[in-house]
């Protein structure tokens, strides 16, 4: 424990303590410190008093629960005040000005502006780095003009802003890209316009999907086709326009090489040597956005039928959803209320569905489906003892018997081995005092079950299961591998990898040779808490999650022995995937600490016609 931190990283915890208590962020380590270092936002850094020494014992940290508590209380209600700070903010109305235009660089002697509005002007467009040096402007009104026209780069370097509205005015259509970049909006108002949903607007839908900003309900003006309907409720699927000549006129290289490869092929272009062709490739679409936050999410079966459960931390929810076959969609099955959720995972013992609540706070329990009264009901508590804090859950079966184990990241917590009796699940094995576990991975190397613990204060441990003592025994550590979050594994044939992942710096995949996992390739990590592999088909992806950049999806390259980078996602802090298949479609599951809990569909495109 580190007892002198600077105050950015209690307020980072702190913020986002807020937000939920999360799986790590309550831990002051040197991590921590590097967790949160970057992360201290300007709005939030203004909220210290002026006297604030720069270096202080952290309250957070070095104190006890209640003093805790009461920071965050202090520093809930700081940020709360924001909200009134903003009548005596910095603002600018500009109502029937007559202004025709706004120049480039109008407002770059203005900085400190927060609010901006143009109702009812004469504005036909809006030019490129027209609020060029406005770091923190939060609010933009441009309502009830005539604007046909935005230029891609209308609204660059708007870091700060909240509300933007474009309500009223004569666009039918905007263009790609125009508000990248403006990661702190949370409200979008485009009504009132003359939208044509063609093409050009394909990119608006999957925006609206994918941001974190409300978007007020907005209707197409044209095609004959789309008139009158809700563009919020059309599917990115709707345009008709991914045919291989689109994708080729907009082909990404660094993205998409393989794609692009292809297009290059079929318009006669010189082919690059070092890639080789495929007529078949393979992407995730965005099809389903859920309006919650998760961090953990599981797939199972039980009787015939799929379900998903999310943990929702904020809402203390583990959220069953089931797929409707008719609307083809996933929609709410049953809840388990609980607080501050970390993992619901699901374990199916001789046709009874058992559901391992795991919370932050108030200790863990064990549900059961009653089937007759059509609910879960508690059926046991975790010791609480053991298990303070607890990060990550996982079940298995070694000869027949069950058991699950919980990764504990609290420092006078133990990650312990459960064992179903018949009855109960009890203690079986402690294991790893004392070292603030983060996950735990249940695998077999070389048909012997083994686990591998990833913890903050070492490397991965190794545990071997003795068959004759009927218990792990400690093996090895994964050499040279400090810092890693968390491990999972994937087989390719009859060959073991593990994916390692740390949060900055490199993630790795790594091979099992017989007698000890080597490198195979390295994956930077910007915030990463999360590098799940999963095969579709013969397949094999490994996708990265990214708190500080986009998500990153690799595909296996068995010729190669590597993955090659395939795709980008946008999902804001993801902290768990699961892939689920269900009538023969297969949907990838994103959970979001940050943002909506989003749902890909795994399409294979085929070029070959
Ligand atoms: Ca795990």
């Amino acid at each position: 424990m580190v007892n002198h931190v600077c105050m950015s990283v209690c307020l980072c915890a702190c913020a986002r303590a807020l937000r939920l208590p999360s799986r790590t962020e309550f831990s002051c380590s040197i991590t921590a410190h590097r967790r949160c270092g970057g992360l201290l936002s300007q709005p939030l850094r203004s909220f210290l008093p002026p006297s604030s020494p720069a270096r202080a014992t952290c309250p957070l940290f070095s104190a006890s629960r209640h003093v805790r508590a009461a920071f965050i209380r202090t520093t809930a209600r700081l940020l709360h005040e924001k909200t009134v700070l903003f009548s005596s903010f910095s603002q600018r109305s500009f109502v029937k000005s007559g202004f025709s235009e706004i120049p480039e660089g109008s407002f770059v002697h203005t900085p400190a502006l927060q609010l901006l509005l143009f109702t009812a002007n004469s504005f036909d467009s809006i030019n490129e780095d027209a609020f060029l040096g406005l770091p923190h402007l939060e609010y933009l009104f441009i309502e009830n003009n005539k604007i046909k026209s935005i230029s891609p780069y209308a609204f660059r370097g708007l870091k700060s802003l909240i509300h933007l509205s474009l309500a009223y005015n004569n666009l039918q259509t905007l263009p790609r890209d125009v508000f990248k970049g403006m990661e702190a909006l949370t409200k979008v108002d485009l009504r009132g316009n003359i939208f044509s949903c063609d093409c050009k607007l394909k990119w608006l839908v999957e925006w609206i999907y994918h941001t974190n900003a409300t978007v007020d309900q907005i209707y197409c003006s044209s095609p004959p086709l789309y008139q009158g309907k809700k563009i919020n409720d059309l599917l990115p699927q709707s345009f008709d326009c991914i045919t291989a000549g689109d994708r080729c006129n907009r082909c990404r290289f660094e993205i998409f090489p393989l794609q692009c490869q292809h297009c290059a092929l079929r318009a006669g272009q010189e082919v690059k040597p070092d890639l080789y062709v495929l007529s078949r490739f393979s992407e995730f679409a965005a099809y389903q956005s859920l309006k919650f936050e998760s961090i953990s999410v599981e797939s199972f079966t039980f009787g015939n039928d799929q379900y998903v459960v999310f943990a929702q931390p904020f809402t203390g929810t583990c959220s069953f959803l089931e797929w409707d076959h008719v609307e083809m969609v996933f929609r709410n099955y049953d809840n388990i209320e609980s607080t501050s959720t970390i993992v619901c995972k699901p374990l199916v013992i001789n046709n009874q569905l058992f559901i391992i609540v795991a919370q932050l706070f108030g200790g863990s329990h064990i549900y059961k489906r009653d089937m007759s009264a059509n609910k879960f009901i508690k059926i046991q508590d975790i010791d609480i003892l053991k298990i303070r804090k607890p990060n990550d859950v996982e079940t298995f079966r070694i000869d027949g018997e069950s058991f699950f184990v919980i990764a504990d990241s609290s420092k006078a917590g133990t990650t312990t081995v459960y064992k179903w009796n018949g009855n109960g699940f009890y203690s079986h094995q402690s294991l790893h005092p004392w070292y603030r576990d983060t996950d735990v991975e249940y695998l077999e190397i070389a048909g012997k079950p083994h686990l591998i613990l990833s913890s903050s204060s070492q490397r991965p441990v190794i545990y071997q299961w003795s068959k004759s003592q009927k218990l792990f025994d400690r093996r090895t550590d994964i050499p040279e591998m400090e810092d890693v979050y968390a491990v999972k594994h994937f087989k390719v044939k009859a060959e073991l990898f593990i994916c390692l992942t740390r949060f900055i710096g490199d993630s790795k995949v790594m091979k099992w040779d017989g007698a000890m996992f080597t490198e195979v390739q390295t994956m930077p990590s910007r915030g990463s808490m999360v590098f799940q592999p999963f095969s579709v088909d013969n397949w094999h992806y490994a996708i990265l999650g990214s708190d500080y950049s986009l998500t990153q999806v690799y595909r296996y390259d068995p010729k190669k022995g590597q993955f090659i980078h395939v795709q980008e996602l946008n999902i804001q802090a993801p902290r768990a995937f699961s892939l689920v298949s269900i009538d023969n479609r297969e949907f990838l599951l994103a959970s979001s600490f940050k943002g909506k809990t989003q749902i890909y569909e795994h399409l294979m495109i085929d070029l070959s016609n």
